[in-house]
């Protein structure tokens, strides 16, 4: 195995978070939406003759700024010593225009045959022509091992990173008694992961923290990636470069509703924040994707976020930070189990334009029990191996149906 294959982004931690600071928000103008009262008709659909006028509010990062990395607490493993920067053998893969993006895939060392899996699925059908980045993340630190098969895998670059104590497990100003109290409540009526703290710990990092890893500054989209997940399809373009040029922000391929005793304070959560800051509700929202009735009710419809392709600026950005830290005060992570599926379809529906969530229709994808198969000529043409009747598009749970009488 030549070194150059391991490649590890040492001077990657190169954007510092005063970058976004500095990022300009897209709050302005919103001014008007005062209660949620007054709110609620506003929230509604209005027509769609206005979209063209909006400018997208995001600053795409580079991967050539020289500042120092601010961040103490994030390890970056080194793999192996003699490893070169990304971003140099990144741009030198080709001369072909490509998005600022990376693979984003957060995983345990024992989910290794599954990940193994998934990355391969991901090169055969994609990125074997298109050479975009893989980050892994874990809160442990990866082994020999795992390195050592998952980089076999691909000639693109790939860096492992080890989140920071603070970026993962529950805070200490959590009660305790009270969390223990509810993970208890959910052990008991059945639901899965109800028990759990680490997928707690996992739901609040992919919620809030892993677009602040080091690893993941340089990078403004990202493409979220799972063990054993399967892609169906040959993809012949390039999905960054979409979201780029389309100005899309958040992207999907199965919707569906949430369990309702994970999240039965969430919705509560979310109209006091609306009420508090409605400066942050885009005019042209897609709240009737995520209620029935303007806003009173939620309808527990979400992306499913195992699979996101998503703009790490918007994550970033003013609106989702301060959603995000009021969400952090209310402590619902732990005293309930607020999925980073719900939350972030929910952020997406409220603070970017409906236009700039997408359906990727084309491209097919599984993570059990669910998946998405293209049909007609997406089919055929991406040589797709999944049973086009075969997907959960418009079956009873999902909420595509929804997403698409937005448009
Ligand atoms: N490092 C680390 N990664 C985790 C942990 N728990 C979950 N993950 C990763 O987080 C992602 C989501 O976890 P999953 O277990 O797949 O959760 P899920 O998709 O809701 O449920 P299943 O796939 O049905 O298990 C996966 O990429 C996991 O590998 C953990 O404790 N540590
Ligand atoms: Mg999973």
């Amino acid at each position: 195995m030549p070194p150059k294959r391991y490649i590890i982004p040492l001077v990657l931690g190169t954007v510092t978070s005063l970058h976004y600071f500095l990022s300009p928000s897209s709050s302005t103008g919103y001014g008007r939406l005062a209660s949620f009262g007054s709110l609620q008709e506003q929230l509604r659909l209005p027509s769609l003759t206005n979209t063209t006028s909006i400018t997208t509010s995001t600053t795409t990062l580079t991967t050539t700024s020289t500042t120092s990395t601010t961040s103490t607490t994030a390890a970056v493993e080194p793999y192996p010593s003699n490893a070169t920067d990304v971003s140099q053998s990144f741009h030198n893969d080709t001369q072909e225009h490509r998005a600022n993006a990376t693979f984003v895939f957060l995983a345990r060392n024992s989910d290794i045959n599954g990940v193994v899996a998934s990355v391969q699925s991901m090169e055969d059908r994609f990125n074997r022509k298109y050479k975009y980045p893989w980050v892994f993340l874990n809160d442990e630190p990866f082994t020999e091992e795992f390195k050592r098969r998952v980089s076999i895998l691909t000639d693109a670059p790939i860096s492992f990173g080890l989140i920071p104590p603070e970026h993962w497990h529950q805070p200490e100003w959590i009660d305790e008694d009270r969390a223990r109290m509810g993970r208890q409540r959910m052990m008991i009526k059945g639901i899965i992961y109800g028990g759990s703290v680490p997928y707690r710990n996992m739901c609040r990092f992919n919620s809030g923290f892993f677009f602040k890893h080091e690893l993941l500054q340089p990078y403004r989209y990202y493409w979220r990636v799972e063990p054993s997940v399967k892609f169906f399809c040959d993809l012949n373009y390039d999905p960054f470069l979409y979201m780029e040029e389309h100005d899309k922000v958040y992207s999907f391929t199965i919707s569906l509703e949430e369990h309702e005793p994970t999240v039965p304070t969430l919705w509560d959560s979310v109209k006091e924040f609306i009420d508090q800051y409605p400066q942050f509700i885009e005019p042209q929202n897609s709240m009737d994707f995520l209620s029935n009735d303007g806003g009173k009710k939620y309808n527990l419809c979400h992306y499913w976020s195992n699979f996101e392709i998503a703009d790490m600026d918007f994550w970033r950005g003013e609106a989702y930070t301060k959603f995000f830290e009021f969400l952090e005060e209310k402590g619902g992570w732990y005293y309930e189990r607020w999925g980073d599926a719900p939350v972030h379809s929910i952020a997406a529906s409220l603070f970017a334009r409906r236009d700039q969530i997408h359906f990727f229709r084309d491209i097919g994808y599984r993570h059990e029990n669910f998946q998405h198969c293209p049909s007609g000529d997406q089919w055929s043409e991406g040589r797709c191996a999944c049973d086009s009747q075969d997907s959960f598009d418009y079956t009873d749970h999902s909420c595509l149906k929804r997403f698409e009488s937005l448009f």
